[in-house]
């Protein structure tokens, strides 16, 4: 998908986030119905197979060694484990499982495991080298999760231990392998506006554009050096919702992390924006989700479908 892409320029996206608020909103609903149903949505439940320990510092996130966070760590989960708990997703109703981390063997079965009860897989394992995801590729894996965060610029304020061309190499190793690519970023990072659309400058202008963008609002983990980080402002992310979807038509724009922590009226209007995806399930990886009631109430009210 996503073939020919026309190209962005800064000056365009920044054009689009100084439109009137409507205006943008308008545009973004209106590229999105030419290109998805605007009544469905589609699901995706996450599962940490391996938890805690990580070498890296990126300083928002709570399974870093090097902060003290109240996750516990947890060795790489057993093919049995992985499976019963996809059968339990996919009876409540996601399409697609998130694997975390290394041991690429095991995985491999996993990813085998989830596919054949007929649901898409992803992995997010952090960096990857160019045969592992070719080994990937093997086993079926159908996306694979690696998110730029912010612009090239913040990163280097938010992870120390690795930079932004290694994340774009994973993502171009994906790419080649023939995966899906997953990759997005997280608002809230102290990051300014100027970030977040050079992030999207990026996404929108990468030779094949990523089949799936998730946009996440920072979960703030007691422990790390971001607990503490001020509140994105709700409008500047509908804006960039809108922004991502005008600027990648055919994306998946997943509404991701921290939306347990937007109201009901916000997220609709983040669908109106043009985010046609969620995580769905009780939990996210070491956090909380919006739970699966409330979320089937609220797709309920607004007659939204899942896929
Ligand atoms: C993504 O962009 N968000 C997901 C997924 N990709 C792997 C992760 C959200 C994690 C939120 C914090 C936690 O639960 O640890």
């Amino acid at each position: 998908m996503n073939k020919k892409i026309a190209k962005w320029s800064l000056e365009d996206i920044e054009a689009l986030y100084h439109l009137p608020f409507n205006d943008l909103i308008y545009k973004a609903q209106t590229i999105h119905r030419e290109n998805h149903d605007p009544n469905k949505i589609q699901v995706s439940t996450l599962m940490s197979i391996k938890t805690g320990g990580c070498p890296e510092d990126c300083k928002y996130c709570s399974q870093s060694i090097k902060y003290n966070t109240d996750v516990e760590i947890e060795k790489l989960l057993s093919v049995d484990d992985v499976v019963a708990q996809a059968k339990a997703a996919k009876d409540s109703g996601a399409s697609r499982r998130n694997l975390n981390d290394s041991n690429l063997s095991r995985i491999k079965d996993m990813v085998k495991a989830v596919k054949s009860l007929n649901l898409e897989t992803c992995l997010t394992l952090g960096m990857l080298k160019k045969e592992q995801a070719e080994s990937l590729k093997e086993c079926g894996l159908d996306y694979y999760n690696h998110n730029l965060d912010s612009s090239e610029e913040y990163y280097s304020k938010v992870v120390a231990t690795r930079n932004y061309r290694d994340r774009l190499n994973t993502l171009s190793y994906v790419r080649d392998a023939g995966i899906k690519v997953c990759t997005g970023g997280i608002l809230g990072l102290g990051e300014e506006n100027i970030d977040r659309l050079k992030l999207i400058e990026v996404l929108c202008n990468m030779e094949e554009q990523p089949e799936s963008v998730p946009m996440n609002k920072l979960v703030k983990i007691e422990g790390t050096p971001y607990s503490d980080n001020e509140n994105v402002d709700n409008f500047d992310f509908i804006k960039v919702i809108a922004i991502a979807r005008i600027t990648m038509p055919k994306t998946y724009v997943r509404l991701s992390a921290g939306r347990d922590t937007m109201n009901d009226e916000m997220q609709a209007l983040c669908f109106f924006a043009g985010a046609n995806s969620i995580f769905y399930g009780d939990e996210l990886l070491t956090t909380k989700n919006s739970s699966i009631n409330h979320d089937k109430n609220l797709l309920d009210k607004l007659r939204i479908k899942t896929i």
